[in-house]
């Protein structure tokens, strides 16, 4: 009998620590796992910080106050945190990104971190891209290695603040230099070689892994493109090892047509690779700006989307310019709400049940 109890509270004594040893990336990986299995996510970049004709106030969301629910996934960028900005690229202050970051978590939501950084070479935007030196020099050796290495710590600095009540850091899907394959960034195709890109990726990876933050998925997420070969896409693929989720941003800039078959033909592709390699898949960015045909979400996207193991779609920002997603009054709302309505389109009622 004595015997018994001992081996019982030893059981007792090292499971919950068993459950525990599971870092926070990967009940995030579980979670997305699970959840890939009954559908997609719905995702809104800014979607708590302003509308098509409101900004700031809190409590509001367009697609909530359009659909009734919260997107599942929210995204947020960290553009201007590394050179010490107390308010985003958009204006979004970071410690309204914080409190909101925060509450999504807590209602049981997934949170995705973008950034846009400055170019620290020129000192100018994201898509300042005219020079081919940029990565090169903030890579170790380089002319503003030091000085990347504070833009770096920056970003630590405020990701470490990404706790929970109980002091736990919140899961984060964590999304740097991405849509590589284009050449509008000063770390795209055309303004590094695939060496310096592999270094820039491993530079800020290794950084952030030994400062111990265990709780990031990382994805990797380059631009539609159409014309990918897995070859071309793995050229500047950081490696298995160091990616979770493989992500395409992809809007409709152009016809219907070339969209649908660009799409299909990244989605293809990499629904292969992700299969084959154990990755997530999501459309980490997409949109029709301003949506001039409402009925886009069922017509176009969603039967594209259908057809692929993706974990999220997430469109970007409702800016008074721009707009991706729905809001109240728009037309584009009956379509979403018809496309949302359906049992693999998950919202964030979904994904807390
Ligand atoms: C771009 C545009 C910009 C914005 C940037 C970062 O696609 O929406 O207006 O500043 O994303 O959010």
């Amino acid at each position: 009998m004595k015997k018994i109890l001992f081996l019982l509270s030893l059981f007792v004594v090292t499971w919950p620590q068993a459950v525990v040893a599971q870092s926070v990336r990967q009940q995030l990986l579980s979670r997305l796992q699970q959840l890939q299995v009954r559908g997609y996510m719905f995702g809104h970049q800014d979607d708590p910080f302003y509308g098509l004709t409101w900004q700031w106030e809190r409590g509001r969301s367009d697609v909530k106050e359009a659909s009734g629910d919260y997107p599942a996934v929210m995204g947020f960028d960290l553009g201007g945190i590394e050179v010490g900005d107390e308010k985003n690229l958009d204006s979004v202050p970071f410690t309204r990104i914080r409190e909101e970051l925060l509450a999504h978590h807590r209602r049981g939501g997934i949170v995705t971190l973008s950034w846009h950084p400055r170019n620290p070479y020129t000192g100018g935007t994201a898509w300042d891209n005219q020079d081919t030196v940029v990565v090169q020099s903030i890579l170790p050796g380089g002319l503003n290695h030091r000085k990347f290495l504070g833009w770096m710590k920056r970003v630590r600095n405020f990701l470490t603040t990404l706790k929970d009540e109980q002091g736990q850091p919140v899961p984060i899907i964590f999304r740097p230099w991405h849509e590589n394959n284009g050449g509008w960034f000063w770390w795209g195709a055309k303004q590094c070689t695939l060496r310096e890109y592999h270094a820039l990726w491993c530079m800020l990876q290794d950084y952030l892994l030994s400062e111990g933050f265990d709780n990031l998925v990382w994805s990797y997420s380059p631009n539609l493109d159409g014309n990918c070969t897995q070859q071309q896409f793995l050229e500047r693929y950081p490696g298995d090892d160091r990616v979770d989720l493989i992500g395409l941003d992809a809007y409709q800039w152009g016809t219907e047509e070339d969209y649908v078959r660009q799409l299909n033909a990244d989605l293809q592709m990499l629904t292969t690779y992700a299969q084959e390699h154990g990755k997530l898949l999501a459309l980490t960015e997409c949109g029709l700006k301003n949506l001039p045909d409402p009925t886009w979400w069922t017509r176009v996207l969603k039967p594209q989307l259908d057809r692929y193991p993706l974990s999220y779609f997430l469109v970007w920002r409702n800016a008074k310019h721009e707009f991706f997603g729905p809001a109240p009054g728009e037309k584009n709302a009956l379509y979403f709400n018809e496309m949302v309505r359906s049992s693999n389109v998950l919202m964030l009622k979904d994904i807390v049940k």
